[in-house]
């Protein structure tokens, strides 16, 4: 059983997350605009994962007797200058998501639910890939992009983005 106050902090990170999964849906739209089909697919897949991480915490929720409303979503933005501003939006929109897992490992903490402290110690390690992979990125685009043909070798380094899991089973068989 969990308290409301978790309770409430978990249902609000669902809509956190398909957040996530709505703005890299727009950005992998916007990708059309700037011809780049490796980002598309690279935002897809991150997309998918977000979904994943939705769904992670809707089970938890269930598992431990709670329930989820779903809320409307907030439109994501629906153009970005360049493809370099779409990963630097994207690693700001991380560190966002990691300052509320922290803040809900906090939470969890102060009602002494060790239990929930442990489920989300799997989002604390995962926060720290999701910022590593944009900074990687947006390292990359540095690098490369104002290169003869860089911005090519790019999205051919995005389209190798292996494809996500199915997001309403994402955890893989041992
Ligand atoms: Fe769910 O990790 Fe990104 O947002």
């Amino acid at each position: 059983m969990l308290a409301k106050k978790m309770e409430t902090a978990l249902v609000h990170q669902v809509y956190e997350e398909m957040y996530s999964f709505y703005l890299y849906l727009a950005m992998a739209e916007h990708s059309v605009v700037e011809g780049m089909p490796g980002l598309r697919h690279w935002m897809q897949n991150q997309a998918l994962e977000e979904l994943s991480h939705a769904v992670k915490f809707m089970n938890y929720i269930a598992g431990k007797g709670g329930k989820v409303e779903l809320k409307a979503l907030q439109a994501p933005p629906k153009s970005w200058k360049s493809a370099k501003i779409i990963f630097e939006e994207a690693l700001k929109h991380e560190q966002h998501i990691t300052s509320c897992i922290n803040n809900l490992v906090d939470t969890a903490l102060s009602l002494k639910d060790h239990a929930t402290a442990n489920f989300l110690n799997w989002f604390v390690a995962e926060q720290v890939e999701e910022e590593a992979n944009a900074q990687a990125i947006i390292d990359m685009i540095k690098l490369t992009g104002s290169a003869p043909g860089g911005m090519f070798i790019v999205d051919r380094e995005l389209a190798a983005r292996p494809a996500a899991l199915n997001p309403l089973n994402p955890t893989p068989a041992a």
